[in-house]
């Protein structure tokens, strides 16, 4: 076998001179006589190992060089047409009892899922290189930052690290001889037989498995090479496996935005925000507000991911664990979000978009009129007449967020940013209003946990189906999601201050299937009115299910008049659907029967109560 980036002459078998982690050397050597790889490269870090791994990317076949003058230092993959989402349904929570990953996880006993598994590894790494990617998500060196291990045989998977993470020498440095890190063993499942020729895009079209050990922190990832499935300091440690560590150790890990926004006198507060997949968390944490609100700021911490725990003065403080930006890319324009156009100008990483003739990258939705000629996601000939999709609906970019031109100065901070309030959103076409904060903290864990959403391409399944996701956490919990509310309550509890919880829609519509709200850079006017809340600065009304805004609060200048005529539209409450809602509550909660809160039962008990005696359509007050 032979061993690469060694710096002087090597006195283990298994790894260079500089690694001085005994556990870490035990592991990468058993994975290595366990997977049987050609080679077994230590991963740096350094711009020159992320060249070389692009230019032999490109030289196989998995990476198609973009035009330098357009699109500098960047590359467009292809994937295989079967391995272009996260597998939910092949993803599995194997804690030591069943009954901790809950219903709402697939389980397996680890002891069975390991025998599985290793049957699968045994061997998989033949013909190819084994790379070791030591990497941390968060700050180096901030107490709430945590270091994973990635060991993957896909180059595609390096590079894309090195984007979304901080990985190499400096994560390796900080683990020292003996500190706690995560292993994150991945491989594409597919060797490289002697004599045969690579494909583009290796991945098992027969067995994937996306596999989390909570108890031993541990992840197992097979047969995939795409995103939350192969990146995997992202979906499984940064919130699968993080859960667990926040649950254990008092702190949470969310699948939430971080946003700042700062007012003409120069007052800053940060938001979190969480919303399902592919519903604009990233346009959200980009926003330009507009030109009514000169004066005001947005800037960005984070898109996806926040870490959350309370600080010394009691208040919650949260960090981006991440490093890039993993995003959707069709629906990416310069209308919906300017900034992310703008972080996409170079050293990207485009994965199943179309390629124009000149060498750039389009989707759909990023200009009005598409060009004449592309060629797709797949690599054929596309016209805007064929019937076919240029870009794969969950196409992706990869990008460094350093390039974020909205990036918020303290987004590295090791202390984290101070949370003034949580944002949860669901994609739904009726029912929900436009804005609500909740009565209380306990109040805006249950709106929160009994979230809804309609489904996206960002995993694989029907698209559209409205479905539980609470906390947009539904796929990404790694434990009983009832112990997770349970373990919201009780943070609140512990601190002197919550931040006030809002639900937001931003997708409702009106009968005849058209947006009530404008979306975008106009959510602003939601986000100022979710500010001045939290500062004591606006009034508020009560309606049965929480505080809303009355229309004289919100700031209307520069929106058409239908916009305002329609806003009690989409605040209305309508006691036939909600009545549905509330059925569908208590749906998810038999489910969770023997872990579910108390408050939970008395909550909905009195949703159900106040929306019985209102009146049948809810409005606000002129
Ligand atoms: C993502 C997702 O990739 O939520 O961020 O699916
Ligand atoms: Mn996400």
């Amino acid at each position: 076998m032979h061993i690469e980036n060694i710096p002087g002459p090597s006195t283990d078998a298994d790894s260079p001179n500089h690694v001085r982690h005994a556990q870490l050397k035990r592991w990468v050597a058993e994975v290595a006589s366990l997977t049987r790889p050609d080679r077994i490269h230590w991963c740096d870090g350094s711009k020159a190992e992320y060249d070389a791994l692009c230019d032999a990317l490109v030289a196989g076949g998995t990476f198609l060089r973009l035009n330098a003058a357009k699109r500098p230092a960047s590359f467009l993959a292809r994937s295989d047409p079967g391995d272009v989402a996260r597998v939910e349904d092949r993803t599995y929570i194997c804690s030591a009892r069943r009954e901790d990953a809950g219903p709402t996880n697939n389980w397996m006993a680890p002891d069975q899922m390991k025998a599985t598994l290793t049957g699968l590894f045994d061997g998989c790494m033949r013909g190819r290189t084994m790379y070791v990617v030591p990497f941390s998500m968060g700050p180096i060196g901030s107490p709430l930052s945590r270091i994973g291990v990635q060991i993957t045989d896909s180059a595609y998977v390096v590079v894309s690290m090195r984007i979304m993470t901080r990985m190499g020498r400096a994560a390796l440095d900080a683990l020292g001889t003996d500190g706690e890190f995560v292993p994150c063993l991945h491989s594409v499942g597919m060797p490289l037989e002697t004599g045969k020729k690579d494909v583009s895009w290796p991945c098992n079209p027969d067995h994937k498995y996306i596999v989390h050990f909570p108890e031993e922190r541990a992840i197992w990832s097979f047969g995939s090479g795409y995103g939350g499935n192969a990146l995997l300091g992202k979906k499984c440690l940064a919130l699968r496996i993080a859960s667990t560590m926040g649950r254990d150790q008092d702190w949470l890990a969310e699948h939430m935005l971080i946003l700042g926004v700062e007012s003409p006198e120069g007052e800053k507060s940060y938001v979190a925000a969480a919303f399902p997949s592919a519903c604009g968390k990233t346009n959200f944490a980009m926003l330009i507000p507009p030109p009514a609100f000169a004066g005001w700021k947005v800037t960005t911490v984070g898109d996806d991911i926040a870490w959350i725990r309370p600080g010394p003065d009691g208040q919650l403080r949260a960090i981006n664990p991440e490093y890039g930006f993993f995003g959707v890319a069709p629906g990416t324009s310069y209308q919906s979000n300017p900034n992310a156009m703008d972080t996409l100008r170079a050293n990207c990483i485009f994965t199943n978009v179309a390629l124009t003739p000149d060498g750039d990258v389009w989707w759909e939705g990023m200009t009005e009129t598409p060009p004449p000629k592309l060629i797709d996601w797949q690599g054929q000939e596309w016209t805007p007449d064929c019937g076919r999709k240029a870009a794969h609906p969950n196409a992706r970019f990869t990008v460094p967020a350093s390039q974020c031109p909205s990036l918020d100065p303290e987004w590295e901070n090791p202390a984290g940013v101070p949370i003034s309030a949580f944002l949860f959103g669901g994609r739904r076409s009726t029912t929900m209003p436009l804005i609500v904060e909740s009565f209380s903290w306990t109040d805006g864990v249950y709106l929160a946990a009994t979230m809804g959403s309609e489904t996206t391409a960002a995993a694989v399944g029907k698209v559209g189906e409205v479905r539980r996701d609470p906390f947009a956490m539904l796929p990404f919990c790694g434990y009983h999601i009832a112990d997770y509310f349970d373990h919201w309550l009780t943070m609140g509890r512990k601190l002197a201050n919550p931040p006030r919880v809002f639900c937001v829609n931003w997708f409702r519509k009106t009968s005849d299937g058209r947006f009530l709200w404008p979306g975008y850079g106009e959510n602003m006017r939601v986000l100022k009115w979710v500010i001045e809340r939290c500062r004591g600065k606006t009034p508020a009304v009560e309606s049965p299910i929480g505080w809303m805004p009355s229309a004289s609060t919100i700031e209307w200048d520069g929106l058409p008049e239908a916009v305002q005529e329609a806003f009690s539209d989409a605040m209305m409450l309508h006691r036939d659907e909600w009545v549905r809602e509330l059925l569908l509550h208590e749906e998810l909660f038999i489910r969770l029967y023997d872990r579910l809160p108390k408050e939970f039962v008395l909550r909905r008990e009195l949703l159900l109560a106040s929306l019985w005696r209102g009146p049948e359509r809810w409005a606000l007050p002129n």
